[in-house]
């Protein structure tokens, strides 16, 4: 074992993603300003020292001239990052297009457009050979930074397409792909027209990880029942090939939220906060602007609360940060437009002259881990742990992060976390949140009453359950289990075919 885990520390990771975990600004024609960004993928990896580890993926930034190219790249390998250029038109049918408008609403069981369901086959067709096109532009340059012996872990629904190039250039190549979505049942994702081709470019990958038990039961089922192969308990087989299939739920870096909690800068917010709400208990929503978040429901669930219990009303307070995701959407800006008008249409009923019940606060999440122009990590952190009840109502989310943030911040106030059974969290928090059906408002309105009423030894109990598991299934934990695993299956594969 030990000889497994320094073999893991030294081996050299190649992380791709769709986004490099990087902002980049051009200055002149040949010099750039770097920034570290923040998200989703990077928290998870932000605390993993123990791979050499590379970043592979495309900057953010249209770059058409060589000088900026060759400027870029040189740029980025200070920050072990090497950039994929992706062109404009690119960027509009595979990013846009294929992955943001057909793939991610697809596999939260928001269907597929409607415009694509009838007769736009040549949009669609375009679409997927865009996807098709950038994913290969991915391999590539995986393929030139390759060294025998690296591991290769490809990221989400952008890049289902990578694992079979990938082993096109060399089958020896150990791959992993990890999906952060949920993936559906199998019956939505035959509606897919590609269905067949995407799920035979990722059965080429050594190990197929998802956040949960759930979704890697539907791909295998997809495979089962799209491809005729056969399922197995490790995974898919196809003609004596085993692709190992197999959850590993994603954690955050827990001691990052627990040492801020200690900062000045955190307590000073703190104490703000608390003057600010005096009296009054914080209920808290974070959330990117997405249709899947269940924003709406949220809102509405809070609204049939202080309907229905008066004494709440100048008693509570929900706070509700919205994260702006592409603005440039139509149906994404109906969402914005429909959410301000709940939200006035609460405040204006339950407000008054001094307070109002909802306080939205529309901020876009840091570009930058300096970007001040938004709610920065201390203040978030504040908002946790001043929290007492914690509200999470996506409609679909491969995880969640946002309620395993809540719950690490909580180590004094032992709040109460309500979450969405639709959210991937709800297979390891579930025992000490409050789970609800989203859709149902009543029900969601009933556990918000229940969780402001909660005796404190039921939550002290509910939190010890919670943080126990935020603090030691942590990033660190699940990279480490992924790539040791990506290894090990790769090593029972070499040793099959020599039998
Ligand atoms: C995808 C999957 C899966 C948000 N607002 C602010 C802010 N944030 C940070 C949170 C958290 C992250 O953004 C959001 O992570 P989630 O997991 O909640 O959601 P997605 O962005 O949809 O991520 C999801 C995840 O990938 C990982 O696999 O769990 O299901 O959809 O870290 O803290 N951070 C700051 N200010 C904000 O206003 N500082």
């Amino acid at each position: 074992c030990d000889k497994q885990d320094a073999r893991v520390r030294k081996q050299r990771l190649l992380v791709v993603a769709n986004r490099l975990p990087v902002s980049a600004t051009r200055k002149s024609e040949d010099s750039w300003a770097l920034e570290i960004s923040v998200g989703g993928l990077v928290s998870a990896l932000l605390g993993i020292n123990e791979f050499e580890a590379r970043w592979i993926g495309w900057a953010g930034v249209n770059v058409p001239d060589e000088i900026g190219q060759r400027s870029l790249t040189k740029a980025l390998a200070e920050k072990r990052c090497i950039p994929v250029f992706l062109d404009e038109e690119t960027v509009h049918q595979y990013y846009n297009g294929y992955c943001n408008n057909i793939l991610w609403p697809l596999f939260h069981y928001l269907g597929l457009p409607q415009e694509d369901r009838l007769a736009t086959t040549r949009s669609f067709q375009s679409q997927f050979a865009s996807y098709k096109n950038a994913n290969q532009m991915f391999a590539d340059v995986v393929n030139e930074h390759y060294k025998e012996g690296d591991v290769v872990w490809c990221h989400d629904y952008h890049l289902m397409f990578l694992p079979r190039c990938l082993k096109e250039y060399n089958s020896k190549m150990k791959v992993g792909w990890f999906l952060h979505t949920p993936f559906p049942s199998s019956e939505i994702h035959r509606t897919l027209p590609s269905r067949s081709e995407l799920l035979r470019s990722v059965l080429a990958a050594d190990l197929v990880g998802f956040h949960t038990y759930d979704y890697a039961r539907h791909f295998v089922s997809a495979c089962t029942r799209i491809l005729g192969l056969e399922g197995t308990p490790d995974g898919v087989e196809d003609q004596g090939k085993l692709t190992r299939v197999a959850a590993f739920p994603i954690g955050i870096d827990s001691d990052r939220f627990v040492r801020a909690l200690e900062l000045p800068q955190v307590k000073d917010h703190m104490k703000e906060l608390k003057e600010r709400f005096a009296g009054r208990m914080v209920m808290l929503g974070v959330d990117r602007l997405d249709m899947i978040k269940g924003i709406p429901q949220k809102i509405l669930a809070f609204e049939k609360f202080l309907e229905e219990n008066p004494i709440w009303r100048d008693k509570v307070v929900l706070v509700q940060i919205a994260v702006p995701t592409r603005t440039d959407v139509p149906e994404y800006q109906k969402l914005s437009s429909q959410v301000h008008e709940i939200v006035g249409r609460i405040n204006g009923r339950f407000g008054s002259l001094t307070t109002v019940p909802i306080h939205h606060l529309v901020r876009s999440r840091p570009s930058t881990l300096t970007d001040d122009r938004s709610l920065d990590f201390h203040a978030l952190c504040a908002l946790y742990a001043v929290t007492d009840v914690a509200l999470v109502t996506s409609l679909r989310d491969g995880m969640n992060l946002v309620s395993y943030e809540f719950v690490a911040c909580q180590a004094s106030k032992k709040g109460v976390l309500i979450l969405s059974e639709f959210a991937g969290a709800a297979q390891s928090l579930g025992a000490g949140a409050i789970l609800v059906n989203p859709w149902n408002v009543t029900e969601v309105a009933a556990s918000i009453g229940y969780a402001l009423t909660m005796p404190a030894d039921e939550r002290e109990k509910r939190h010890r359950h919670n943080f126990t598991h935020v603090t030691t299934h942590t990033s660190q934990e699940w990279a480490e289990t992924f790539v040791s695993e990506l290894n090990d299956t790769v090593v029972e594969a070499q040793l099959r075919t020599r039998q």
